[in-house]
């Protein structure tokens, strides 16, 4: 149920969405009537680059959006689009940031009140400084002043009286996939300086997506503005240690000291980073904590723009999985779960070993873009170091005959890559992470403790640990870090 609110703001009318629309406003202030986008037609006329112009000028057209400063901005993006495709990528570090070293994002999840009547106001903003890593300060566009929006909470049933203040330089809109609603009506563009209020009802429990969707819709998002939405079920919930955690994607563009966004980079799908709660491996430095035995429950958005995630905590099974976060939607027993961009689930588990344990998108790619986390489980066991490590596989072998190797991993290679040792003969091997980002060392086809490869724990920047194996027959073997598959890659040779 849509209310526009009487006109704060007799000028937001005049650029109301108007799905259909086959208006495009031009720089100039001109206005083209009667496009139709055709992207044949326009593919022979621009080239190459039209088939992004036809996909933002559709966008446009559909939506209907004419704010000029809007407008202006595109056709530089486009501009920028057609002048060809970014420059190589840049590996940026993933070391934290001094912003999330001294605030990492507040991942806990406070319940919801019992009112039932919501009433939330979020102030749009399109210049906050956020500190993605260490050294790395973006310009972010966002919902209340944090990459992502603190996440709001609500219960079955209750009506969410919404209100956006837009405080940025450039229009901004708001819209709650929880909400079923008139999008025109309701989520439409705010211009700068102005606010809109409508409400909904809060029908479907679950956990969703909200956003920006003033076009073009993949910058609003790329540069921050989203958040998650908990609507808890009219049942309520069993008690559990819970946590949101929203994956997203930075592009980067250098602009003086701050980075801001790169379209370009957004259009082609190659993101600098991939982050939980809007910073790299804030969660790494500070691990989200959790009692063994303990019901631990995981809200979990997908912001995007573009990227599939693939949800997974390394030693653990969800012990439920829930699509949308839907208690209707149970699946039991799973690893890892797929969350569509502009999509979200629900996670419960219980650990019964203290411990470490990561929990990433096992898009590899991404995780080691960033989006790593851990949840620790319990207090440390003695010998880890600074507690951030997994458990390292128990030897059940003396070591004090093995021989020894040191391998020294760094970002992201191993110092050594060249290790030898005699078939039948122990080897312990002492493994120092002087790296950043999260490694391992896993020697592949070379049994270890357990009946798994021998391998050391996965170690955060700084972290060292150990394991011992006895090869048993002469070869060559690889060993890699199962965090950079790709680029940490050794050989061990046994005579
Ligand atoms: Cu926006």
């Amino acid at each position: 149920m849509c209310r526009a609110a009487p006109d704060h703001n007799q000028d937001v009318s005049r650029h109301d969405i108007a799905p259909g629309g086959n208006e495009m406003a031009l720089a100039t202030g001109e206005r083209r009537q009667g496009f139709r986008p055709s992207l044949k037609g326009i593919g022979a006329v621009l080239g190459t680059g039209a088939l992004v112009w036809g996909a933002l000028a559709v966008q446009a057209a559909i939506v209907g959006e004419r704010q000029e400063s809007t407008t202006a901005r595109l056709e530089q993006q486009i501009a920028q689009v057609q002048a060809g495709p970014p420059a190589q990528a840049q590996r940026y570090t993933t070391e934290v940031s001094d912003q999330a070293k001294a605030q990492p994002f507040d991942a806990t999840l406070p319940p919801a009140t019992t009112a039932p009547v919501k009433e939330i106001t979020l102030t749009a903003t399109d210049d906050t400084i956020v500190g993605i890593a260490k050294d790395i300060n973006f310009t972010g566009w966002t919902f209340g002043g944090s990459v992502p929006a603190k996440p709001l909470r609500v219960r079955q049933g209750d009506t969410v009286k919404f209100t956006l203040v837009n405080n940025g330089k450039v229009g901004h809109s708001m819209d709650f996939h929880a909400a079923s609603i008139n999008p025109g009506a309701a989520f439409k563009t705010v211009l700068p300086g102005q606010s809109f209020s409508f409400e909904w009802k809060a029908v479907n429990p679950g956990v969703y997506m909200f956003h920006c969707g003033t076009p073009p819709v993949i910058e609003h998002i790329g540069n921050g503005m989203y958040g998650a939405i908990i609507v808890d079920p009219a049942e309520g919930l069993a008690p559990a240690k819970e946590f949101a955690l929203v994956q997203s994607e930075y592009y980067l563009d250098k602009k003086g000291e701050v980075y801001t966004g790169h379209v370009g980079k957004m259009m082609e799908g190659t993101p600098d980073y991939v982050v939980w709660n809007g910073m790299a491996n804030q969660y790494v430095a500070s691990p989200l904590k959790a009692d063994p035995g303990e019901l631990i429950r995981l809200w979990v958005v997908n912001a995007g723009p573009s990227q599939t995630s693939a949800f997974h905590v390394i030693g653990a099974v969800f012990s439920a999985y829930y699509p949308d976060g839907n208690l209707a939607n149970k699946q039991v027993g799973v690893s890892t779960a797929t969350i569509p961009a502009g999509g979200a689930a629900m996670f419960e588990l219980t650990i019964p070993d203290a411990g470490t344990y990561p929990f990433v998108t096992h898009s590899f790619a991404d995780a080691s873009k960033g989006a790593i986390g851990v949840l620790q489980v319990g207090t440390p066991a003695a010998g880890e170091a600074d507690g951030h490590t997994m458990d390292a596989p128990a030897s059940g072998h003396g070591s004090a005959a093995a021989v020894k190797l040191d391998v020294t991993m760094l970002d992201n290679k191993f110092a050594q890559p060249q290790l030898s040792a005699k078939a039948g003969e122990m080897v312990s091997v002492n493994v120092v992470n002087k790296g950043s980002a999260l490694h391992n060392l896993r020697i592949a086809g070379v049994p270890g403790d357990g009946g798994k490869d021998a391998q050391s724990a996965l170690l955060t920047g700084g972290a060292s640990g150990s394991f011992t194996f006895t090869p048993a027959k002469a070869g060559t073997y690889k060993f890699i870090c199962d965090v950079h598959p790709v680029e940490m890659t050794g050989t061990l040779t046994v005579k």
